[in-house]
């Protein structure tokens, strides 16, 4: 069962809605021991694994819907700029509503894995020599001046199907988080996330509230830096995006939680990646490190306060994006495999047996 099944009394969707459904959602929430004990002080540690969704992206979520009521409404394409997951997910939604889907990207910062699955769905890929930033741009035009649906996240939506995330943390936990942790590109995620617990509290499924903490690559940090980034930069292309459409949203969900957004360096994204697959065993794209990257800095300028003893606090991090979606990356960062004569002495002695 999809998100829009499970979660249709929450949703804009009457029984006319056609349900496109990769059976997306219902992803595990992984506790995670290295990263707990990194941070001390009595806190637990959740990751939502976004990865585990049927494009590798918590987009999914928000796609479900786009497209579902794009063919509600009568829609027969679909348009998103992206930074590549949006436009995976797009595609994969529209190829199996069986309409057409055209996708602007920003020529040479996409992840191998997202540019391949956006193409084998039969997307119309366009890329523009220009940062996603300007395709937004450009697709908003298109689809201002011509019948196709905007499906980035400022389609209303996307952020109604990916508020989904929070109440099915809430469901599993029983409450909603102390903290809430996650990255931040175009800023739609935070947005969809703070909805969901907002709205889960005015249902009385909870009863407080998570402190809400984005964090965004130091290169690609407008919200942080209080200005547009002409030429966003960091490794972690997902959210190298330097003007987020959901900007003032996110300091809404910032502000009325108490929580906060901040910057990671590329080599504290990168850490954090290393110590994800090395020690909890999953592997998230760079951008979704970003989340664990921003949790490890904070208790380090000791920003969690030590608890009393017995008291227990939950940090949810949200794993946006799988790992195998950028392999050049874990490549990159690692050492080459060393090649030795096809003979067992030679593999004993490399692995040190
Ligand atoms: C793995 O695909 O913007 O703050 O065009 O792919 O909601 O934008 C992707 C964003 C975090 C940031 N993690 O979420 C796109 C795109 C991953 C992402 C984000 C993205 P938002």
């Amino acid at each position: 069962m999809g998100v829009i099944e499970r979660y249709k009394e929450y949703l804009p969707v009457s029984d006319k809605t056609p349900v496109i459904s990769l059976e997306e959602g219902d992803t595990p929430l992984v506790n995670a021991e290295p990263i707990a004990e990194r941070i001390g002080k009595g806190y637990n540690v959740w990751l939502k694994y976004e990865g585990l969704n049927p494009t590798g992206s918590f987009k999914d979520r928000g796609m479900t819907m786009a497209v579902s009521k794009a063919v509600e409404e009568g829609s027969k394409a679909v348009a998103c700029a992206s930074t590549g997951n949006t436009s995976a997910s797009a595609a994969a939604f529209s190829a199996r509503a069986k309409i057409k889907c055209i996708v602007v990207i920003p020529e040479g910062a996409i992840a191998l894995g997202k540019l391949a699955q956006t193409l084998i769905h039969g997307a119309k890929v366009i890329a523009i020599k220009g940062n996603f930033d300007q395709a937004l741009d450009i697709v908003k035009e298109l689809t201002d001046k011509y019948p196709i649906t905007l499906v980035n996240s400022i389609n209303p939506y996307r952020i109604e199907g990916q508020k989904t995330g929070a109440f099915e943390i809430c469901d599993k936990l029983g409450k909603a988080p102390y903290y809430h942790a996650l990255p931040v590109g175009n800023a739609g995620n935070i947005t969809a996330y703070w909805k969901g617990y907002t709205e889960y509290k005015e249902k009385g499924k909870i009863d407080s509230l998570p402190k809400m903490l984005g964090f965004q690559a130091a290169g690609s940090a407008p919200i942080v830096e209080g200005k547009v980034i002409k030429e966003p930069k960091t490794l972690a292309t997902a959210i190298k995006i330097g003007n987020p459409a959901s900007w003032k949203q996110a300091e809404e969900a910032r502000d009325a939680s108490g929580g906060m957004i901040a910057k990671v360096t590329e080599e504290e994204i990168i850490e954090a990646y290393k110590i994800l697959a090395n020690e909890v065993g999953i592997f998230a794209e760079p951008a979704s490190a970003a989340s664990v990257a921003g949790i490890l800095k904070k208790a380090g300028e000791g920003y969690f306060e030590e608890l009393k003893p017995g008291d227990e606090r939950d940090i949810v991090c949200v794993l946006t994006g799988h790992g195998l979606k950028d392999p050049d990356r874990a490549i990159k960062c690692l050492d080459h495999p060393p090649i030795v004569e096809a003979k067992l002495e030679a593999v004993l002695k490399e692995a040190g047996l």
